[in-house]
């Protein structure tokens, strides 16, 4: 029985939330899940693509990584791996490199043979190059064959990527699509047009708020056939405060509840419904830091209606620079539009794709609201300031020295040559709005 650990999603480099921490976080699961690989002798770990973050990691995001692919190597537990969109480069990728030093083998259409099992890989393509792509899988001659790839497949939920279509025209029959990019683990059958298990092993710490269950791997056996079982993971906590706003409550009833919980540590997500008053984030965020949490942050599901000011806290520089682009007076759908290039949930080689399917829309749409600037943020708010538009210029330049999200140390890349692939972001949400950032 060949037996592999399945992993992906792995995202190093990621400094989520600002934190020093959480790009130690994302690198201590890689190790976490090396060393689980390395303790239970599996014969490969296997990654569905994602290893990092970016396509311009921090040198010691890759010393991080070559220093989990060295205990590997040293145990001889061999690292099977695609490419996936997030770390994406234009021709030559980091797998390469570590290839090139014997630490980890590219999978593609010739077949890596361990024990009884064939292994393929097939990297992220670009929704733009599905269409005239060739799944040329070369034969083999074992029991079993599986494909590793990273791409949001149908027939899961969001799938834009019909896995079925390449079995279909694939010359191999695959036991099992070993999967990354969505990163929430989920397992399927399908019966057409092969007998094929599709199984997403999730990523190994959240890379986002929505991501609340527990993380963890697959180890996947073969032997009569295809065994699929999960493994968790232990990973900073996250301590979700979802809290539902009565009419008259506000600030204090959601301190409270943070109270109730021990956020030592943890990550707090605090999310706000209902009608309650309006909550000054800020303060939310500091009570829940004061109390020993690495970082909070709240995200409030509630409408603003129009005549509501909006309040702006500079503890949070993202909350900062939507203050200033606010002040733009952009249309809804330029604001859109930044907040897909901005976003760090929308990975480098996606945002050109997902810019253009987005403004692609909007022109269907035909919806004139969505491409008028906005009223003067002066007029609304306070009935005409005095120097609106040299603050307009100002801000433009501020919210560009400002803009040091979460994951974008790589962001002039964005605005070069190389996005034109790439197709829609990360986790199959195409939700782009101002409000969100988690
Ligand atoms: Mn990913």
């Amino acid at each position: 029985m060949t037996t592999v650990l399945h992993t992906g999603d792995t995202h190093l480099g990621y400094q989520q939330y600002h934190r020093p921490e959480r790009r130690e976080d994302f690198r201590v699961a890689f190790e976490r899940v090396a060393a689980d690989a390395v303790a239970d002798g599996v014969d490969a770990v296997v990654h569905a693509g994602d290893l990092f973050h970016d396509r311009t990691p921090a040198l010691s995001d890759i010393m991080g990584a070559l220093s989990v692919l060295r205990h590997l190597d040293d145990a001889g537990v061999p690292f099977l791996a695609v490419v996936g969109n997030h770390e994406s480069k234009r021709d030559t990728q980091w797998l390469d490199l570590f290839e090139s030093m014997g630490l980890a083998t590219r999978l593609g259409p010739e077949p890596v043979v361990l024990g009884d099992v064939a292994f393929y890989g097939l990297d992220f393509v670009p929704r733009s190059q599905r269409e005239s792509f060739e799944y040329a899988f070369e034969p083999h001659d074992v029991e079993h064959a599986a494909l590793v790839s990273h791409g949001l497949f149908e027939p899961f939920d969001h799938g834009d990527w019909d896995a079925r279509a390449i079995l279909r025209e694939s010359a191999v029959e695959f036991d099992v699509l070993l999967l990354g990019d969505d990163h929430t683990p989920q397992t399927k059958r399908i019966e057409e047009p092969t007998e094929t298990w599709l199984t997403y092993c999730g990523s190994t710490e959240r890379a986002s708020a929505s991501e609340r269950a527990d993380r963890g791997y697959n180890l996947v056996g073969f032997d009569d056939g295809v065994d699929i079982r999960r493994r968790g993971l232990e990973t900073r906590e996250f301590v979700f405060v979802d809290v539902e706003l009565a009419p008259g409550e506000g600030s204090d009833v959601v301190r409270q509840r943070i109270g109730e919980y021990d956020v030592d540590g943890a990550v707090v997500i605090v999310t706000l419904e209902g009608d309650g008053e309006q909550v000054m984030p800020a303060g939310v965020e500091e009570f829940a830091e004061e109390r020993g949490a690495l970082v909070a942050r709240v995200n409030d599901r509630r409408e603003l209606s129009e005549e509501d000011e909006l309040e702006v806290s500079f503890a949070d520089p993202d909350e900062a620079v939507r203050e200033r682009i606010r002040d733009l007076g952009l249309s809804p759908l330029a604001r859109e539009v930044d907040e897909t290039i901005r976003a760090s949930k929308v990975a480098d080689s996606n945002v050109a794709d997902a810019v253009e399917r987005h403004v692609g829309e909007a022109v269907e749409e035909a919806d004139p609201a969505r491409f008028e600037a906005a009223a003067d943020a002066d007029d609304t708010a306070e009935g005409g300031g005095d120097e609106s538009g040299s603050d307009a210029d100002g801000d433009r330049e501020q919210s560009d020295d400002g803009d040091d999200s979460d994951s974008k140390h790589g962001s002039d890349d964005k605005h070069g040559p190389d996005d034109e692939d790439g197709p829609d972001d990360e986790d199959g949400d195409d939700q782009v709005t101002m409000g969100e950032y988690l």
